[in-house]
């Protein structure tokens, strides 16, 4: 069995630490590959980090996941809170997955509120920013464990 994680994020995500610091903070997408590859690492993990802006690409990267990769974290971002087409994947995966946002979508508009992608998820996370990121790993690397025995 592979020991690779996917670490999936959602459109818009690649703007990073170049706007909106107030509600995102100044970390880029490259700091948040570079804590969560090293926090993978510490559990003897492997994290496959991307991003894309297209909901079939982040379908097709779910599906992919059936056969390369151990667990699935995700921060679907705006899709989180449209797309049945990524709830389908992720249901369909069979592999843990943990919902993660860098905001507290709780504390935002009102659309944010729903998740399309909870009911899939084991757990989720949010409003920690960065940190989010390093929780995931260690809760997916708990998991995996669990799985494992
Ligand atoms: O808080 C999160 O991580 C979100 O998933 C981020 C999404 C948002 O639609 C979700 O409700 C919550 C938006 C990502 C866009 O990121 C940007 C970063 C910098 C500048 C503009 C957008």
């Amino acid at each position: 069995m592979t020991s690779a994680i996917l670490v999936i994020n959602g459109p818009n995500l690649n703007l990073l630490g170049t706007r909106e610091p107030e509600i995102y903070g100044t970390t880029t997408l490259d700091d948040l590959k570079a804590v969560t590859t090293a926090q993978a690492k510490r559990h003897g993990l492997a994290a496959d980090f991307r991003q894309s802006n297209d909901e079939g690409e982040l379908v097709t990267w779910i599906q992919d996941a059936r056969t390369s990769a151990a667990g699935i974290i995700i921060n679907a971002a705006a899709y989180t809170h449209t797309s049945v087409a990524i709830l389908d994947a992720l249901q369909a995966c069979g592999k843990p997955v943990i919902e993660v946002h860098l905001s507290n979508i709780f504390k935002r508009e009102s659309f944010r509120h729903h998740s399309y992608v909870s009911p899939a998820a084991t757990g989720v996370i949010c409003g920690l920013g960065a940190q989010g990121y390093v929780l995931a790993v260690d809760a997916m690397a708990d998991l995996l464990t669990k799985v494992k025995t």
